[in-house]
């Protein structure tokens, strides 16, 4: 039998002492659930770019977030630890936060600058903003950035510019009062911000950045977070009213789009064989904008939510020549991000405990997954219930259970706000193998296998929570309106005065 492991240490050691090491582009959707790919079974999305990526790359069936929302989400991918260490916790960070990333935390791009990568990020941040604007991205590892820092919600509806017209605000968005900017680096260049134009302008500094870094033969490291399918939804000239799916249809080809470019561009620059290209998404979807929001699939519950369709999310991997086309059923995450990312440029992990797995087997052999376990924390961690769930293996057992505001509006009644917090004891347990929609809680009455997972799951839980030590939140330190990006700093009546 021919030992791969042994032949890609061989491989993976004289890639990384070649002269290029791979390049990155890490996609990252907003509350795009499980269901709303054409590749894990939605019937009319229109998603060409991200079919092929499908077709010709790895499709995660079992990969998870680690957060129902966004910033703390977004924590952990850029870090590979899960949120409660970094202090992006409860809740979500706002405009006129003070808190953000703390600038100690070691992101990708910070890990990946020593090697001499070029790094970029362009679309939405939400790791902070702060003080002089010291918590984004120029701060946190990248060379460069192009975007609006927040969520595209937070922002005074009768500025938000939508596609059609008529649908200004279909739902909650005055989650802010200032209009919301795009930013470049440190400066806004525009508020409001045009959406009609915005993927073209992302899009085309995109293109110029693997561009100019091929043309230096710098490895690049290329992060898009995009706004696309957060709400409220928009779409450019070349996607509006073109899907099936109405307006999240045509926000999502909007940005399939721009993955289009994105992947014509790498091709053209001959950089495509060495690129490994990873697509995926922050939570699940916002199911309270009914037809609107994102689609679960046949997972539980949306965004907000600690059951499946809150966490388990699409997920593809694109390398040709190094990842085989096809399916894992391995379990993974975005915390895997970090450590894997670091292994293949032979790059250093950060000397902090990490929660994140390298996974290159999985990537590049198709091979088992070292992760064990999933830890689910609610939007609001704390020391006083920890886990909410936690997956090992097959079976995920569930200590609380709530509903949330984003998961309104189905049918199923745990979803909603109004199912409040619920301790189970003993846990739910599911077995997410034969029942991936956790409908059939399993009785463990007079099952000794069954009681030994479930003792096996409370030994994990307790190990992990033993060894958790909850960073300051960042999340609680308050607001100061004067921190509200205004691109006209000196003017008023603020915040309608900002405007540029
Ligand atoms: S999120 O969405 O930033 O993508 O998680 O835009 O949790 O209260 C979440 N929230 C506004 C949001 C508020 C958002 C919240
Ligand atoms: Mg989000």
């Amino acid at each position: 039998m021919v030992d791969t492991s042994l032949l890609f240490s061989i491989f993976l050691t004289a890639w990384t002492c070649s002269a290029s090491p791979p390049n990155f582009v890490l996609l990252f959707a907003d509350d795009l659930g499980f269901g709303d790919l054409g590749s894990y079974g939605h019937p009319s999305s229109l998603t060409p770019n991200l079919d092929r990526l499908a077709a010709g790359g790895l499709r995660f069936t079992d990969f998870y977030c680690s957060s129902p929302v966004c910033s703390p989400s977004r924590a952990s991918l850029l870090t590979g630890r899960y949120q409660t260490r970094s202090g992006i916790y409860p809740g979500v960070l706002y405009p006129s936060s003070i808190g953000g990333l703390p600038l100690s935390e070691t992101t990708i791009a910070e890990m990946l600058k020593p090697l001499g990568y070029a790094t970029a990020a362009v679309g939405k941040w939400h790791l902070g903003f702060g003080s002089k604007g010291m918590y984004l991205p120029t701060n946190q590892g990248f060379d460069q950035y192009l975007g609006i820092p927040y969520s595209h919600d937070m922002g005074p509806c009768h500025n938000l510019t939508c596609f059609p017209p008529d649908i200004k605000c279909f739902g909650m968005c005055d989650f802010s009062s200032v209009a919301i900017p795009l930013m470049y680096n440190k400066v806004i260049i525009q508020q409001p911000v045009n959406f009609l134009d915005l993927e073209r302008d992302y899009s085309d500094f995109a293109t110029n950045f693997i561009t100019t870094s091929t043309k230096k033969k710098q490895p690049f490291f290329l992060y898009y977070p995009s706004h696309h399918t957060h709400y409220p939804l928009y779409a450019g000239p070349d996607a509006a009213g073109i899907s099936l799916r109405g307006p999240f249809g045509d926000a999502l080809l909007d940005l399939d789009n721009t993955i289009g470019k994105i992947m014509t561009t790498l091709e053209k620059t001959g950089v495509i064989n060495n690129t490994l290209v990873l697509f995926t998404s922050d939570n699940g979807p916002e199911l309270m904008r009914m037809s609107r929001g994102g689609n679960a699939g046949l997972l539980k519950c949306g965004k907000g939510t600690t059951y499946e369709g809150g966490m388990r999310v699409p997920a593809i991997a694109f390398w040709p020549g190094t990842i085989s086309p096809g399916v894992t059923h391995e379990l993974a995450s975005t915390l895997d991000v970090l450590p894997t990312f670091t292994r293949l440029a032979g790059a250093k992990l950060p000397k902090v405990i990490l929660d994140g797995v390298d996974m290159t087997e999985i990537l590049v052999n198709q091979g088992k997954s070292q992760r064990e376990a999933m830890m689910f924390y609610p939007t609001d961690p704390s020391e006083k219930y920890g886990l909410f769930a936690l997956r090992l293996g097959k079976y995920k057992a569930h200590f609380y259970t709530r509903g949330a505001t984003h998961s309104g509006t189905t049918p199923d009644r745990d979803c909603s706000v109004f199912a409040g917090l619920k301790a189970h004891d003993p846990p739910l347990v599911f077995d997410l193998e034969a029942d991936p929609s956790e409908h059939y809680p399993l009785s463990l009455e007079g099952k000794p296998d069954l009681q030994g997972v479930l003792e096996r799951i409370k030994k994990v839980k307790k190990q992990f929570e033993s060894s958790m030590v909850f960073g300051e939140s960042q999340t609680s330190k308050g607001r100061d309106p004067s921190l509200e990006p205004c691109c006209n700093p000196d003017c008023s009546p603020k915040p309608d005065c900002c405007l540029c």
